[in-house]
């Protein structure tokens, strides 16, 4: 009795598992800019594609010359990093997507401005 009941949730543990295995296997890795990477007038390269919460974009780029911060919309606007803002600069960043609006700027003086931005919504 004991052990049928054991097989019994041991069955529902990898269902759940599997779900979550299918869930993994669906998200996508993207390279932000292609074989250009995170650079200048990158801003564009994210149009026409069709974004997934949990995706992964992985940003390329030389952390010498620049880094990727997280901000909102006001920050992809106006090119300008709140305060707190998460800096990523190892030069290979990888950053899941969350659902909604995801806002990617380059925080470098005049960067953000000469295209290197991302604005992607994520279903
Ligand atoms: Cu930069």
């Amino acid at each position: 009795m004991l052990e049928k009941k054991s097989i019994a949730i041991c069955g529902i543990t990898m269902v759940l598992g599997m779900l979550v295995l299918n869930n993994t296997a669906n998200a996508a890795t993207y390279k932000v800019g292609d074989a250009t990477g995170w650079t200048f007038n990158v801003a564009g390269w994210e149009n026409g594609k069709n974004f997934k919460a949990d995706d992964v974009l992985v940003f390329n780029y030389k952390p010498e010359y620049h880094n990727v911060v997280v901000v909102d919309e006001n920050g992809y606007c106006n090119c300008t990093a709140p305060f707190g803002a998460k800096v990523y600069h190892s030069g290979e960043d990888q950053i899941k997507l969350v659902k909604g609006q995801n806002y990617f700027i380059c925080s470098f003086p005049g960067h953000c401005n000469k295209g290197l931005r991302i604005a992607i919504d994520a279903a």
